[in-house]
């Protein structure tokens, strides 16, 4: 089953909105299967964010992830990569559709909430980055086939 990387980021855990995000993936019909309340390493941060090295909001995106706690989690579903991108809205919050999280509580494209991985591929490494298999949970959701046909 899909499964995609999602962190509710520094400034969602300190402006209260953990429950409120997490709630927005759940309700969605996305399944939980992991989630952990950390403080992202240097180290953790870089290897998440490598793709991004070079470019000119780099140091700031690293600052900014290590600066706080994150909440990470993983949630799986058919098609889950594209559901999560599509309830988080657009990279800048300012683009991002009201209703979405970004949209709706976001202003600054430098604190925009939330992460969600942005391919079933790369989903994969990120899960694999945050998550031992030991930490992933299987199980049965009790009303499955009122969300998934
Ligand atoms: P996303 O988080 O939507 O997958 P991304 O992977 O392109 O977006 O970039 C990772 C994060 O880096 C993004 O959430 C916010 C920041 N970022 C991206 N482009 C930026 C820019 N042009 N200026 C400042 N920060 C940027
Ligand atoms: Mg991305």
């Amino acid at each position: 089953m899909e499964q995609t990387l999602i962190l509710v980021k520094p400034d969602g855990v300190q402006r209260g909105l953990v429950g409120e995000i997490i709630g927005r993936f759940e309700r969605r019909g996305l399944k939980l299967a992991g989630m952990k309340f950390i403080r992202m390493s240097h180290d953790l941060a870089a290897r998440h964010y490598a793709i991004h090295q070079g470019k000119p909001f780099y140091e700031g995106l690293i600052s900014y992830i290590v600066s706080g706690p994150v909440v990470a989690m993983v949630w799986e579903g058919k098609d889950a990569v594209a559901a999560a991108r599509a309830t988080m809205g657009a990279t800048n919050p300012v683009a991002a559709a009201p209703g979405t999280i970004r949209g709706d509580f976001g202003v600054e494209i430098g604190r925009n909430l939330v992460h969600g991985s942005d391919s079933p591929e790369n989903a994969v490494q990120e899960v694999n980055l945050f998550f031992g298999a030991a930490e992933l949970v299987i199980w049965e959701r009790a009303n499955e086939r009122w969300i998934r046909e």
